[in-house]
């Protein structure tokens, strides 16, 4: 069996979660993963057999019983993951009832997967049934976006217009639009479920005050999401106190979408 410390999927995590923590969104223990994995991919590096503990999730996860995630660790920070991802990651299978993490590998220090699994996984579900391709979930706390729910309403449509006119790609990067959810505590089953009914109609799910969920396929169009939304934030944060001279029109997103043949949220524009 080959050494899981060289699996690529483990690399990549380490690898965007120090990429993360260098961009300053994730201080602390702020901000965690969620890759879901293959039986096969896992069978490489772990007997799937070799159970080490078994952790109550306190819900169920019955739609993805029996599936393999890579998830960083509660109380982790994003700084350390990768000098040390045994103690950082901890790779798991959901039990056959879903109520359970059978772990296979990692959170050596005896730890558990992130406060947040509940919103992890619960997206992942949500995600699964919109896209059969989605593998990963991502929270993290990005200044300019996290700066941003201070000034700004919190409202899908009107968050998201803003977002659009921030940079001229926005409404081809995430045409479904964000979903905003207000402050809500973070760690719970209300605001696991709460993200995840989002997640049926966005990637992008903002935690009012607090933060954002993204999902996708890949870690690298995952992480390009937040990226696109935190750097149209930032623009936005960087202008919002001085006169507007251009604006980028609702017909010029319009166009935009009609020329990249995005599907985009129709009611997210004109007149908010
Ligand atoms: O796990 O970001 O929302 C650290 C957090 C909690
Ligand atoms: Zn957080």
């Amino acid at each position: 069996m080959k050494n899981i410390l060289t699996a690529p999927f483990l690399l990549e995590v380490a690898k965007t979660a120090s990429n993360m923590y260098r961009l300053g969104w994730d201080e602390r223990n702020g901000g965690n993963i969620s890759y879901l994995l293959t039986e096969a991919e896992v069978a490489e590096y772990l007997d799937p057999s070799a159970v080490i503990r078994t952790l109550d999730m306190g819900f169920e996860a019955k739609t993805l019983a029996g599936k393999y995630f890579i998830v960083t660790g509660s109380g982790k920070y994003f700084k350390n993951v990768e000098d040390d991802p045994a103690h950082n990651l901890g790779v798991f299978r959901v039990s056959r009832d879903g109520t359970k993490a059978e772990l296979l590998w990692g959170y050596c220090d005896g730890g558990r997967p992130t406060s947040e699994l509940p919103a992890h996984l619960m997206s992942h579900m949500a995600r699964l049934e919109v896209d059969p391709e989605n593998r990963v979930v991502m929270h993290t706390h990005p200044t300019y976006t996290l700066a941003m729910n201070f000034v700004h309403e919190l409202d899908d449509a009107k968050f998201t217009h803003s977002l659009w006119q921030m940079c001229t790609e926005c409404i081809v990067v995430f045409p479904e639009g964000i979903g905003v959810l207000p402050w809500m505590l973070c760690g719970t089953n209300s605001i696991g479920q709460a993200t995840a009914e989002k997640m049926k109609q966005h990637r992008v799910v903002i935690w009012g005050m607090h933060g954002v969920y993204g999902a996708g396929k890949t870690l690298d169009e995952t992480f390009g999401l937040i990226e696109t939304v935190e750097k149209a934030a930032q623009v936005y944060m960087l202008t919002a106190h001085l006169p507007r001279v251009n604006t980028i029109t609702d017909a010029q997103m319009q166009e935009l979408a009609d020329f990249f043949q995005v599907d985009y949220r129709k009611d997210f524009l004109y007149d908010l």
